[in-house]
């Protein structure tokens, strides 16, 4: 199962509370106070780690909670701290916090529940008015995109999700000349918490985006040792694949499939498109086009469409540099279409190839690094 998309809540560890006690021992009858204090409270930690790819561990586990600190003890002797919760994720995982859920109140008898300004529910006890109640419903909506707080993207990144309690001082903290019996300390104080949703964005150079059956899987195939299941139907490819290109000066790049993007995919036809995310991050876009026009496709209007569907995932996608290729040059009627295709779409530079048969391999590989190299340096 591949889990990109995930929602959590974190606690991290309360503070011990200090200790309120004083030294008594044979011959010292008023030792003075000697209350240990508190200890301090886990965080919960996100470290990125190359080792994982997929936020399942999350799925199953949506609980992250840290140790709480121990209590502080008489003698002197503080509590132990709290043991941090760290969690791996993904190198590429972006964390938001998410408003918290409004815990559902039992509204009193013969009170409606209304939604004050603020969004906030409050009761509004039933005068006989009969104004209409807007909200009724308990529950405020929690549709909105919550707050960016973290990206992790290099390994060994880490993040302090929620941060620990501290502990509460011990009665020794709060002995003076004048009040030399104190007979309280402090509390612990609460940890952070949180709902937070984990979003996994592959980190790749290049990301392959194109009709379903357009060749991705074979070109990505052909160019690492990734193994993706390529057939002749469409959507073979359900998740996103990550395959490392070579090349002969040890020179590497991170090449990403997606699934198949079609026509209404930004209303969720087919897979909709929020695979596209693992896109996100890449520098260049390979815009792969089956040039045989099988299933009676007209390569021109799917490079049209699939530049539409971007747009409208993200305008900012339209502005990476992007490579256009035309996949299936073996077929008969590949080359007529190229030519209709450049006649149709004019200062678009299309890359002729056929991924199930190694050819334009080479050139394809020269010009994905040289469009890399532009942007990020060599
Ligand atoms: N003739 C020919 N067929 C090809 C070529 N490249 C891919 N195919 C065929 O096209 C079909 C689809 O290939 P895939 O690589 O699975 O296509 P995809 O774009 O990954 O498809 P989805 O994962 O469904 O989005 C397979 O039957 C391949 O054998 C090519 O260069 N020439
Ligand atoms: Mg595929």
């Amino acid at each position: 199962m591949f889990v990109d998309q995930v929602k959590v809540f974190a606690r991290a560890g309360r503070g011990g509370r200090g200790c309120v006690a004083f030294r008594r021992e044979i011959f010292v009858p008023k030792g003075g106070p000697d209350g240990g204090n508190g200890g301090r409270g886990g965080d919960v930690i996100l470290e990125a780690s190359h080792d994982i790819n997929n936020l399942i561990a999350q799925f199953f586990n949506s609980r992250l909670l840290a140790q709480n600190g121990e209590h502080g003890l008489g003698k002197g002797m503080d509590g132990h701290a709290g043991k941090d919760c760290v969690v791996k994720v993904p190198c590429g995982t972006v964390v938001w916090r998410l408003p918290s859920p409004i815990p559902t109140v039992i509204a009193p008898e013969g009170a409606r529940v209304v939604q004050a300004p603020g969004g906030e529910q409050a009761f509004a006890v039933d005068m006989g008015a009969d104004e209409p109640v807007e909200a009724a419903e308990a529950t405020l909506a929690t549709g909105h995109a919550g707050e960016l707080v973290a990206d992790l993207v290099e390994h060994g990144q880490q993040f302090a999700l929620c941060s620990g309690g501290r502990g509460g001082l011990g009665n020794r903290n709060f002995a003076t000349a004048r009040r030399q019996t104190p007979r309280f300390a402090q509390p612990g104080e609460l940890g952070g918490e949180g709902h937070f949703l984990f979003e996994l964005r592959l980190i790749a150079d290049a990301g392959l985006v194109g009709y379903p059956n357009a060749g991705k899987s074979t070109l990505l195939t052909a160019i690492s040792k990734a193994r993706p299941k390529i057939a002749a139907y469409p959507f073979t490819t359900l998740h996103p694949q990550i395959g490392i290109m070579e090349y002969p000066d040890w020179h590497r790049l991170v090449v990403c499939d997606v699934p198949g993007l079609i026509e209404g995919a930004h209303r969720n036809v087919g897979l909709g498109h929020a695979f596209l995310r693992h896109i996100r991050r890449c520098v260049v876009l390979v815009l792969l086009l089956d040039m045989a026009g099988t299933d009676a496709r007209e390569p021109w209007a799917d490079y049209r469409q699939i530049l539409s569907e971007l747009k409208l995932y993200d305008p900012a996608m339209l502005e990476k540099p992007r490579l256009v290729v035309a996949n299936k040059m073996d077929e008969p009627a590949a080359t007529a279409n190229l030519k209709l295709f450049r006649r149709k779409i004019r200062g678009v530079p299309v890359l002729p190839m056929a991924a199930a048969f190694d050819v334009g391999m080479e050139d394809f590989r020269n010009r994905l690094r040289e469009a890399v190299t532009a942007v990020r340096g060599a």
